[in-house]
């Protein structure tokens, strides 16, 4: 049960944030850098660091020290000469290459700790640079990896004999983007959200779609009307760890505005406020550089606690939980 880990401490310190929700855990432990085996970029930093330590990777963000749809963050060296940080992001599952929630939460976790002072920095991600702009107390944005609709009104039929239609878009992470669910997006109904975003994973993993060289389309977006009249439209988001994501989705909501400007629904500089299923709101916009659209999104996180977690050799439990469910597999 426990298994062996001589890199986990006994003790570490981390910060943890929620942005609109999301919850996002930042190890801020100076050990952490014994952690990286790697060299190069943040990219390959990571993948040496899943080789090596996995095992880190749950025991930060699983039960029972973390919290459903947790992202956990990892600093490390970045190699490109804009950036001033580099970080992995990782859930109970695996890794994502950006995050856009936890983006947020990393940069208002950063000004907490004094680390930064408002203003803006270069961050290298597994996906690319993002520029991210700390406003000062709870407000960042972050200007995003390009957004790129690589399909468009794809047909899909569901294993539950539900038949839709969406986008196939990234931003940093992949998403299937969907109007065409049949389901009222509101809190009531995420079971039924949950169960057709699975549904839509299986139809997409039979059918063959994926990525860039393979990658899996491991996030569904349900689209649907705003609550708040104020905003442009809500989502349901179905990430990877079985879990939806609490606030709009960062990466999410940056796929999103670049296929709505791809289809001339959203202008360059012009706000979309994009609502979660629980009503939180994030600010996206777009601009045109060199042929690529380039999302923005601003959001607001807070600190929820500055932790010493414990790891004691002696606790069967040290690396989390073993998997209780078949959440974050395609069956
Ligand atoms: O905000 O990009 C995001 C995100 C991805 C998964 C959870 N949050």
């Amino acid at each position: 049960m426990s298994g062996a880990c001589p890199a986990l401490p006994a003790r570490l310190r981390v910060v943890d944030s929620h942005t609109l929700g999301e919850p996002t855990r930042v190890v801020v432990d100076p050990v952490a850098t014994a952690w990286l085996t790697g060299s190069g970029s943040v990219h390959q930093q990571r993948d040496a660091f899943g080789r090596d330590h996995d095992a880190i990777r749950r025991a930060l963000v699983a039960d029972p020290r973390g919290v459903d749809a947790m992202v956990g963050v990892i600093l490390v060296p970045p190699a490109d000469p804009r950036c001033r940080f580099g970080a992995i992001y990782f859930n109970r599952v695996g890794f994502l290459d950006m995050c856009g929630h936890a983006t947020i939460g990393l940069a208002v976790t950063l000004g907490h700790l004094g680390w930064i002072t408002p203003g803006r920095f270069g961050l290298e991600t597994p996906a690319g640079v993002v520029a991210v702009t700390w406003h000062g107390a709870d407000s960042a944005s972050f200007e995003n990896v390009p957004a790129r609709r690589t399909a468009r009104g794809v047909h899909l039929r569901c294993d539950d004999g539900r038949e839709v239609r969406g986008d196939i878009a990234t931003s940093g992470l992949w998403f299937f983007i969907t109007s065409d669910h049949g389901e009222t997006v509101e809190p009531a109904a995420i079971p039924r959200l949950a169960a057709r975003g699975w549904a839509i994973r299986r139809a997409l993993a039979a059918a063959g779609h994926t990525g860039d060289a393979g990658a899996v389309i491991d996030h569904v977006v349900l689209l649907g009307p705003p609550a708040d009249p104020g905003n442009d439209g809500r989502n349901f988001v179905l990430c990877p760890d079985g879990a939806f994501d609490r606030s709009p989705c960062g990466t999410g909501t940056s796929a999103l505005v670049g296929c709505l400007h791809e289809d001339g629904r959203l202008a360059e500089g012009v706000t979309w406020r994009q609502e979660s299923i629980l009503g939180g709101v994030y600010e996206a916009a777009v601009r045109r550089e060199a042929g690529a659209i380039v999302p923005t999104v601003r959001g607001r996180a807070w600190i929820t606690g500055e932790s010493l977690l414990s790891f004691a050799g002696d606790d069967p439990y040290r690396l989390g939980l073993p998997p209780l469910s078949p959440q974050g597999t395609v069956p």
